[in-house]
C-alpha cells in the first residue's frame, strides 16, 4: 500500500505577512495586524457557516438593508463579526459595509489608524441557505482626509488607489485570497490547526479560458450587443475554441475564484432592470478588479477599466466584465 503523503504545508499566513513586512523597513506592522484581524474574523465566520443549520443561523432577520435586500441572519453575524474584529485594533479610521447605509465610524474609545476598510461581509446571500459557497470581500485604502474626523471622501476612492484587496471563500474548504500589490496569494484554512497555510502562491490567471459565467436568466433585459456577445461565446468555432462552457454559481466570490484559477470570463452586465448592473463598485467590483490585474487578468465596465471608475456613492453599482485578459478584451470589443 503506497505511503500516505503528509500534505506539504506552506508558510502560515502570519509568517508570510511578517516576511512581507520585513521588506519595508519603515513599516510599523499595522498592515500585518489588519490582515491578522481579517483572518480571525474569517475563521469565526467560517466556523458559523459550517454549522449554520445547527446554530439556528439559517434564514433571514426580517430586516431590509440599504440595497433593498432582506438581511440574512448570517449576513448580520458576519457584519458584526468584522466590525468587532477590526474596530478596536487601531489600524483603521473608518469602514464601509454593504450592510450599513453610512460609513462606520471607529468608537471614540479606540485609536484611529491610517487605513479605510470597505467590505461585503457575506457575498452570495441567495446561496447561504442552500449550502453553496459564499464569501467575504474586502478592500483597503489609505485615509486621504487630513485632521478631524474621517468621512465619506475617505471611502470614495478609485480602485487604482487600493493598497490591498481580497476575499475569504467559505466553500468545500475555506480560503483567504489577497493581494497587497505584489501578486495574488491563496491560503487554505486547516480547521484542525486553526491556521491559514499558503496553498496557492503567486496565482496567475490563464490569458484565455474556456468558460463563460453570466446569469442568462437576464437575457430578456440585455441589449443586442450583450446578447450578441454571449451568443458568440456559445457558437461552435473550432479555431476559437468555442463554444465556451457555461458555469454560474450566483456568488461573485465563487464565480471569480473559479475564473482566477481556471480562466474565462464572468460578467454582470447592465440591463433594462439594472441600468448600472447589480454589483457594487467599492466592495465587490473594485477589489476583484485589483486581484484580476495582479494575476494578469482584466476588469471592465464594458467602457472603462473598473480600477479607473471614480466613485460618487458608497453603494453605487457598476456593470462588470472580469477574467482572462483576452476574454475580457473580446467582451469589451463586442459590448462597447
Ligand atoms: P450579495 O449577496 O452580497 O448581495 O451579492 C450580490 C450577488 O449575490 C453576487 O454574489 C452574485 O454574483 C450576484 O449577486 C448574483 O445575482 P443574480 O442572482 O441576479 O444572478
Amino acid at each position: 500500500m503506497s505511503e500516505i503523503r503528509r500534505p506539504e504545508y506552506g508558510s502560515t499566513l502570519d509568517r508570510f505577512l511578517l516576511e512581507r513586512q520585513r521588506q519595508f523597513p519603515e513599516a510599523k506592522g499595522e498592515f500585518t495586524q489588519l490582515f491578522q484581524q481579517l483572518a480571525l474574523a474569517g475563521k469565526i465566520i467560517a466556523s458559523r457557516v459550517n454549522q449554520a443549520g445547527l446554530a439556528g443561523l439559517l434564514g433571514h432577520t426580517g430586516k431590509v438593508n440599504v440595497q433593498g435586500e432582506t438581511v440574512q441572519k448570517l449576513d448580520e453575524f458576519a457584519n458584526d463579526t468584522l466590525i468587532r474584529a477590526i474596530e478596536g485594533g487601531g489600524q483603521v479610521c473608518l469602514m464601509g459595509s454593504e450592510e450599513n447605509e453610512d460609513p462606520i465610524p471607529i468608537p471614540t474609545k479606540y485609536p484611529k489608524g491610517r487605513y479605510v476598510l470597505m467590505f461585503d461581509p457575506l457575498d452570495g446571500s441567495t446561496n447561504i441557505d442552500v449550502n453553496i459557497s459564499i464569501g467575504t470581500i474586502f478592500s483597503v485604502h489609505r485615509r486621504v482626509s487630513e485632521g478631524g474626523e474621517p468621512g465619506l471622501a475617505d471611502c470614495l476612492q478609485p480602485g487604482r488607489s487600493q493598497l490591498a484587496a481580497g476575499y475569504i471563500i467559505y466553500g468545500s474548504s475555506c480560503m483567504f485570497v489577497f493581494t497587497t500589490g505584489n501578486g495574488v496569494h491563496g491560503f487554505t484554512l486547516d480547521p484542525t490547526v486553526g491556521e491559514f497555510f499558503l496553498s496557492h502562491p503567486d496565482i496567475q490567471m490563464p490569458e484565455r479560458g474556456k468558460i463563460y459565467s453570466v446569469n442568462e436568466g437576464n437575457e430578456g433585459q440585455w441589449d443586442d450587443k450583450v446578447r450578441g456577445w454571449v451568443d458568440w461565446l456559445k457558437t461552435p468555432n473550432k479555431e476559437q475554441g468555442k463554444p465556451y462552457s457555461a458555469r454560474y454559481i450566483g456568488t461573485l466570490v465563487a464565480d471569480f475564484h473559479r475564473t482566477l484559477l481556471k480562466g474565462g470570463v464572468f460578467a454582470y452586465p447592465a440591463d433594462k432592470k439594472n441600468k448600472n448592473g447589480k454589483l457594487r463598485l467599492l466592495y465587490e467590483a473594485a477589489p476583484m478588479a485589483l486581484l484580476a490585474a495582479q494575476a494578469g487578468g482584466l476588469a471592465s465596465t464594458g467602457t472603462q477599466p473598473i480600477l479607473d471608475v471614480e466613485p460618487t456613492e458608497l453603494h453605487q453599482r457598476v456593470p462588470l466584465y472580469i477574467g482572462s485578459k483576452l476574454d475580457v478584451e473580446d467582451a469589451i470589443a463586442r459590448v462597447r
